[in-house]
Parts: C-alpha cells; structure tokens; sequence
C-alpha cells in the first residue's frame, strides 16, 4: 500500500489557493504562506485542554501550547481537518465548532531556526471525551482556567508557542 506525503495548501496574502506541497517540504527557514487551522478544545465545565507537543516533533518539541493544531489537506474543509486532528492528536470528538478569530495569521521561528508561516483560523470546540494523546503528537496535556492561562501566557510567554499567546491576546471577552 502506497502512502502519499501528507500535503498543505499554498496560499498568497489573500488567503487565495495557489497551489500544494509537500508538509515536511514547506516546513524550513524559508517557510511559504500556507493554510492551517488552531483549535482550542472545552470541556463542558468552561476548563481550555493545554497541550505539550511531542519532544519527537521538529517544530516547537516539548512545548505546551492550544489543544491541536494542523493544516486542511487540499480539498479538505476546515472542519473535516479540525474532526481528524481532534482525533488522530488526541482520540476526541469534537462538537460546537465555532469560528474565533478568522483572520489569525502570524510568521513565527523556533529554536532550531524552522519558520511557521500560516493564515491559521482559530476556532473553539466543546468535547465530553477523555483525551488519550497520540504520543508521537502529544506528550501530555493539562485541563485549566481559561483566565489562569490567559495571565500564565501573558506574564510569560516564552513557556509557551508563540501563536497560543498572540491568540489569547486576541481572544474576544
Ligand atoms: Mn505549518
């Protein structure tokens, strides 16, 4: 069975489609414009799910950050992404999608010098599972107050990935 490299949709400053490529292709210190997504998961008691990325992953290993992230394959909705992230990250059903911050885009470098480059739209779910994570997505996680994490990221943002604090300083009251 042959496995095709997962892909990610080219995009120019409009958000307009121009073209595809390979994920571990685009993903360098010269990283193109592209499409992604970040979701911040609830659960029914208004508790945010905090996510530590794997110490396996080559962008941002061992930092905590939203609940997942990911990119929309080429032709794929945005919220069939988000259903399959949810569920190959961390093994949960997520319901309630709603979109939070549209026009999120941010240009970001981590340590080890590989850029992120994405229009990424923030949306919030609400889910009643329990997380299993996928280890070689998740290495642990942690359930908090949103207004706890919102002063956490503030105060210092460096223990956290850089677009989780840019989003919670856009999050709307
Ligand atoms: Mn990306």
């Amino acid at each position: 069975m042959t496995h095709l490299p997962e892909q990610v949709v080219l995009v120019d400053d409009a958000g307009s489609a121009i073209g595809v490529a390979d994920k571990i292709a685009v993903h360098t210190e010269d990283t193109a414009l592209h499409l992604a997504f970040s979701c911040h998961v609830y659960n029914p008691d208004g508790q945010l799910l905090v996510t530590r990325r794997a110490l396996s992953k080559l962008t941002w290993p061992g930092v905590w950050t939203n609940s997942f992230c990911g990119h929309p394959a080429p032709g794929e909705t945005q919220e069939a992404a988000i259903a399959r992230r949810a569920q190959l990250e961390l093994g949960i059903t997520v319901t309630d999608l709603q979109l939070v911050i549209p026009d999120f885009r941010y240009r970001a470098i981590d340590a080890s010098g590989i850029v992120e480059n994405e229009i990424c739209p923030v949306y919030r779910a609400i889910t009643v599972d329990v997380p299993e994570p996928n280890p070689s997505e998740v290495a642990e996680f942690a359930w908090v107050e949103p207004e706890q994490l919102r002063a956490a990221a503030a105060s210092a943002p460096y223990a956290f990935s850089p677009w989780l604090g840019w989003q919670l300083s856009r999050w709307p009251d």
